[in-house]
């Protein structure tokens, strides 16, 4: 399959590595994938039961259309106006109003409360590791990985067969809807490649399961654009091969590969075929948390500002605590006037921070010197904040 090299023999080298010729998944490894189905809108609709039923948006304010921000979320009602993740507040407005003219119920807009979905988050957690313990998993090693706010991996592979994995999931999905009232969707499969996309593969409240005598059937038609890592420039590569399919992709040589995306290449060559090796990974030791946001419009008002630094600050200690930090040494503050200029004020403390009062206090204290002639001599509003910190230990 090779075309044989002659440039320097390292390159050669690589080329024709032979471990990497036959590479496989371990047989003996089953690994989970759960995501939970439009998470903050799941649990709006919780929270609010007269929201049930209904067409949720959660993100920023719409101001009746004029609003300058995202949506986070909308769950599955409002998916069918083509409202989704990622989209101008104010299309999803418009989404709605056709909708509305076309006899439809308008979608509910509501703003994001991190406080509460990282509680949701730590619970599912939770009745996972309780769920481990019941089934007597060696819960030495580490055999969760928390991947994101409403998705982990979990490696199942000390239950010896899928059937088992199989039931380990649906029990789980039931006692997550028993005990939080949400539906989450698992996929099982050989590695967390596989089981990422085949938790999405039926949502919601799906479970999927790809054990590795299913994995080149499941892969073959699926478009490419579902290997994690293949965004859309890596995509206009495949289109000039005129490949879309995943098992189209999975035809063309390690050499092609290795020439069009260099050291990328040969992992996801494996990849498209399912292959990979990837652990599970012990929290992340990132070295800063941060968030930060463009304000509706630009304001001097507290009252606008300090909800906004009150849910950084409750989104970035939720974060901290996920990546397993306890505490923090360093805060960053960055605030943007309504002329652009931006400006950024950061403190080591004496003594590490561990609470979301402290870094909001602290935080709300350099603030204060942006409103006023300390550090705003020219009067202008604020545009944008951001809230990080460093030095988590
Ligand atoms: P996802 O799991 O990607 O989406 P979801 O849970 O809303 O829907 P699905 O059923 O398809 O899994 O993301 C989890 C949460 O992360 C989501 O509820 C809101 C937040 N989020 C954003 O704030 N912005 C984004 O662009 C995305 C993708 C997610
Ligand atoms: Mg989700």
């Amino acid at each position: 399959v090779f075309k044989r090299k002659t440039k320097t023999a390292l390159h050669q080298e690589s080329l024709f590595k032979p471990i990497a010729r036959d590479l496989k998944n371990d047989p003996k490894r089953i690994i989970a994938h759960l995501d939970m189905d439009a998470f903050f809108a799941s649990a709006e609709e919780r929270e609010r039961p007269y929201l049930s039923g209904r067409p949720i948006v959660v993100g920023s304010d719409p101001s009746g259309g004029k609003g300058r921000g995202v949506v986070s979320t909308a769950n599955y009602l409002a998916r069918s106006y083509g409202i989704r993740s990622a989209l101008p507040i104010s299309k999803a407005w418009q989404l709605s109003q056709e909708a509305k003219r076309a006899g439809k119920p308008e979608a509910v807009f509501v703003g994001c409360n991190f406080f509460l979905y990282e509680k949701i988050s730590s619970r599912i957690v939770e009745i996972t590791q309780e769920m481990l313990q019941e089934f007597k998993a060696d819960l030495r090693r580490p055999l969760i990985e928390i991947a994101g706010i409403d998705e982990f991996y979990l490696d199942l592979s000390f239950l010896g067969d899928y059937k088992k994995a199989e039931r380990f999931g649906e029990k789980l999905q039931q006692r997550i809807k028993k005990q939080e009232k949400l539906t989450a969707s698992i996929g099982l499969g050989p590695n967390k490649l596989i089981a990422k996309i085949a938790s999405d593969f039926q949502k919601p409240n799906g479970l999927t399961v790809i054990s590795p005598e299913k994995v080149d059937d499941f892969l073959k038609d699926l478009p490419i654009s579902k290997i994690h890592g293949i965004g859309p420039k890596t995509n206009l590569i495949f289109k000039t091969q005129k490949v879309n399919t995943v098992g189209e992709a999975g035809r063309l040589p390690m050499d092609f590969y290795q020439k069009g995306f260099g050291k990328f290449g040969e992992d996801l060559y494996w990849r498209l075929k399912g292959i990979d090796s990837r652990p599970l990974e012990r929290p992340t030791k990132a070295k800063s948390i941060g968030c930060h946001e463009t304000l509706m419009e630009d304001t001097f008002e507290l009252g606008k500002l300090l909800p906004k630094l009150e849910a950084m600050a409750v989104e970035i200690v939720g974060r901290m605590r996920r990546d397993g930090f306890k505490v923090f040494e360093r805060g960053v503050l960055t605030v943007r006037f309504s002329d652009f200029v931006t400006k950024t004020r950061s403190k080591t403390f004496s003594q590490p921070i561990s609470s979301k009062l402290e870094l909001e206090k602290w935080a709300t204290k350099i603030l204060l010197t942006f409103l006023d002639k300390r550090e705003n001599k020219t009067g202008q509003s604020i545009r944008l904040i951001g809230l990080r910190i460093e030095k988590m230990k």
